[in-house]
């Protein structure tokens, strides 16, 4: 966008006065940050127009996500208007301090973890490349929740992000639609598939629609995020129907827990309800937007495919096949066939785990009584499609069943996706590999060619332009600017790998964002840390398979031999996790717990010399991401390999110069075949391995507690007192590794862990090798730019046209 800074100044100082009636310096940071969004605001909303309008033509994308891990977006708007630079030196000028503004930003958390993230991602990926990628998501009231501590333990706060407004959303009365719930269906007299629908209940789906700009571009798409709203407004409240009343009021709070909270709590049965309430309402209202804006574009839904293309991110929104279906045979007097080849045309669905829990199904009496029309549909998927498994495997009834849409009183959602799409994706080569071996393999068997690899990517506009501006100026210094729109031009920093005065460029820009994060950690947490010292980061979700405890039991082992030997040489550490555990996950929780005693414990002891400092950061989100990932110097990429579908935090830090430690899992395996194994520490069990120690039905992991005295030293540590809380406290830690079988492995990986770390250091003392191992690490970052991935998405799957060539990019390996 052109505007200089004198101009900006003239329509910021403009505003202030339109929305406070204040001058500039009476103003409190939150006021500048309204003042400053409501421009940028206005800026957008011209540009969207004109967008829309060009747009009209193309074929669209529609990305259904149950989450959208936004992170706050006034300085990714700035960055992508081209205003960024600007606006610093206007605000420069002012005496305002830009950086204090940001903070003022509510951190929209409409997500909990990789899923959302890589969705919002992929937002912005779709959006630079300039092509017609639209977002569909629900508008939560409150987002995922905030992580307290107290006394160590997680403490959850409800996210209240909306509560001083949300200024980037236009709310889009006039395009709200209806969807139903419960009620009765019964065949039409003569439509033989069609059905009426009646005494249901009726909500009012409303969208909010969110600007997505593109970078340096004419393009801005849209995130559109529906709302639930009462429908029925012919209650009336009154002294004298007090029934009617109360009726009212049950309804509407009904209602608006549909987008009231991300992931209810499935514990109970109503809480599964409302899941499976939101996941139709955001694949129901998302549809039939979908199918009026190709009427008002003048499209007969016979074209449907070649003008939209719907991609479904993991099962959440799985219900678009059977729901499509619905729409184009009820409402549009469409036949089963016909209906049934443009729905699988259209859709294309995402695999983002092979965790057994995360793989979704509902019982079938929950899910008929709340969607009977739907599951009408459901029930003739699964009976054509086990006619048609029947031809393939006549009489073979486990084989059917086993891949059956409908089996055992349960509706599979995986199942259903396969089916009703024409492309599976897995999320990185070896997690694409599992699937069709393993998970899915009777799938892959039956449909050898809907399968394939998109290994995930990460925007580098904000996990290195936003976060790391230093870093980013140095990189168009050595390469050239154009490493922005193509990132595999940072390939040319691979001359400089061992250049002395490049790298310490490099080393200062780290240490002054260690030293900017070790005062920021001192605010927060009263731990003082060495900026000097190592930072080695753990930061994602807490679940077992991410192995949290995998470190901590390292750390613990350290402070040992520490305790032992007083005088050992060992390079400073500052361990830093981060991390939210799903409520109701009690050993998550526990290990949250448990690290923070081990902090406590061991920040509190003053003769092992501040060699070892642990701290627990509150309430991980993106925005605490954006300031680790410039100050980080190791990443810890941990899980028991072939759990991690993926992961996308390595792609974020290896961007920043980060060296990972981590297993041959997910996406680290391409990580390492990118920079080189000399780049990257990788130690432990291998997906196979691990697969074949699950085929066996585990190991006995009281070997190794017996075999080896640093795990036996750990593990009596959790219940002997040596942590504060008392000996009983971490118990059941202790027990999932003894008694229940040591499921993701923590024991059988320790000890190549503990050499892997002493080897990390050795390679950390010899600076200048270090350094250029970060230098390859950001060399080969490009490969894991969104950007690259979103094209595969969009000329593999998608099949768009783009007006412009798509770019080339240094390409992902085969599958
Ligand atoms: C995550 C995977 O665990 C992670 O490995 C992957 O990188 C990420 O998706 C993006 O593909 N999965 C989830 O967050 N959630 C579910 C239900 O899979």
């Amino acid at each position: 966008m052109n505007i200089d800074k004198e101009e900006f100044q003239r329509q910021y100082l403009d505003k202030v006065a339109k929305l406070h009636g204040k001058p500039l310096e009476e103003t409190s940071d939150g006021e500048r940050y309204q003042a400053l969004s409501s421009l940028i605001r206005d800026y957008i909303g011209q540009r969207w127009l004109l967008s829309r309008r060009r747009q009209r033509q193309g074929k669209q994308v529609y990305y259904l996500s149950i989450e959208f891990l936004l992170g706050r977006l006034t300085d990714m708007y700035l960055i992508n208007l081209g205003l960024r630079d600007t606006v610093a030196a206007a605000f420069f000028d002012l005496g305002v301090d830009l950086a204090a503004i940001l903070e003022s930003e509510e951190d929209p958390g409409l997500g909990n973890g990789g899923l959302g993230r890589l969705a919002a991602c992929y937002l912005d990926s779709m959006a630079a490349e300039s092509l017609p990628g639209h977002g569909c998501g629900l508008r939560y009231r409150y987002g995922f929740f905030e992580q307290d501590f107290v006394n160590g333990r997680q403490i959850e706060v409800p996210d209240d992000w909306l509560k001083t407004g949300f200024i980037y959303e236009f709310r889009r009365s006039d395009e709200a639609v209806e969807i139903r719930f419960g009620g009765t269906v019964t065949p039409e007299l003569n439509g033989k598939l069609r059905y009426r629908h009646e005494n249901y209940e009726s909500v009012l789906a409303v969208p909010y629609d969110v600007p997505v700009v593109g970078h340096l571009n004419d393009t801005v798409n849209t995130l559109r995020l529906w709302s639930a709203e009462p429908h029925r407004t012919d209650f009336v409240c009154s002294a004298t129907n007090r029934n009617d009343c109360l009726k009212t009021i049950e309804y509407k709070n009904d209602v608006e827990a549909i987008t009231s909270v991300l992931y209810p709590d499935d514990s109970t049965r109503d809480g599964r309800v409302l899941r499976l309430k939101q996941h139709y309402f955001l694949t129901s209202a998302s549809l039939q937007a979908i199918l009026a804006d190709l009427a008002r574009r003048d499209i007969p839904l016979t074209r449907l495919s070649d003008h939209v293309a719907v991609h479904i991110n993991d099962t959440h929104p799985a219900l678009a096949v059977p729901e499509l279906m619905r729409l184009l045979i009820d409402e549009h007097g469409m036949g089963w066939d016909e209906a049934w080849s443009l729905t699988v045309a259209t859709i294309s669905y995402t695999n983002h785990t092979i965790m057994p829990e995360a793989l979704e199904t509902w019982p079938v009496d929950l899910f008929q009584a709340l969607l009977p029309r739907i599951f009408v549909i459901v029930n003739e998927i699964n009976e054509r499609f086990c006619r048609e498994l029947w031809q393939r495997y006549p009489g073979d009834w486990d084989h059917i069943r086993a891949m059956a849409v409908i089996a055992d009183g349960t509706i599979r959602m995986a199942h259903l996706a396969i089916a009703g799409s024409h492309s599976v994706n897995g999320v990185a080569q070896l997690h694409t590999r599992i699937l069709k071996e393993r998970v899915m393999s009777d799938f892959h068997q039956f449909y050898p060619d809907k399968f394939n690899n998109k290994t995930n990517g990460v925007t580098h506009r904000r996990f290195l332009i936003k976060a790391n501006p230093q870093l980013a100026a140095l990189l168009g210094e050595t390469v050239g600017e154009q490493w922005v729109q193509y990132p595999c031009d940072l390939l040319g920093l691979l001359p400089h790998a061992a250049d002395p005065a490049f790298q310490d460029k490099l080393a200062a820009i780290r240490r002054w964002h260690k030293s900017k994060l070790a005062a920021q950690i001192l605010d927060a947490t009263g731990v003082r840390i060495d900026p000097d010292s190592i930072f080695d980061t753990h930061v994602k979700r807490i679940h077992g398979y991410k192995r949290q405890t995998l470190n901590a039991f390292h750390i613990m082992h350290l402070y040992n031999r520490l305790k032992a030997d007083p005088g050992m040489d060992l390079t400073p550490r500052t361990f830093i996790f981060g991390g939210k555990a799903a409520p109701a996950y009690r050993l998550a929780k526990l290990t949250i717990r448990f690290i923070n005693a081990l902090a406590d414990k061991i920040n509190r002891d003053k003769t092992i010399n501040d060699k070892i400092k642990v701290v627990f950061l509150e309430n991980y989100n993106v925005s605490l991401l954006e300031k680790l990932l410039p100050a980080t110097d190791v990443s810890e990429q941990i899980p028991t390999a072939s759990r991690e579908a993926c992961g996308t935090g390595n792609m974020k830090f290896i961007m920043n110069g980060s060296v990972i430690i981590g297993t041959l899992d997910g996406g680290n395996i391409e990580i390492r075949n990118a920079v080189g194994e000399d780049n990257i520490i990788t130690f432990g069990l291998t997906a196979d391995e691990v697969l074949n120690i699950y085929e066996r039905g585990g190991y006995n992991p009281w070997d190794i507690y017996c075999g080896d005295e640093r795990v036996k030293t750990v593990l009596d540590q959790l219940v002997n007192g040596f942590l504060p809380g008392g000996p009983d406290e971490y118990r059941p830690i202790f027990d999932s590794f003894l008694h229940h079988g040591d499921h993701f492995l923590v024991l059988k990986d320790f000890a190549a862990y503990v050499d892997a770390q002493k080897e990390l250091e050795r390679r950390y003392r010899d600076r200048r090798h270090w350094l250029s191992m970060s230098v390859r690490n950001i060399a080969h970052s490009g490969k894991f730019s969104g950007d690259r991935t979103f094209t595969e998405y969009a000329v593999d799957i998608w099949r768009l046209r783009p007006e412009a060539p798509v770019r080339c990019y240094c390409s992902a390996d085969e599958d």
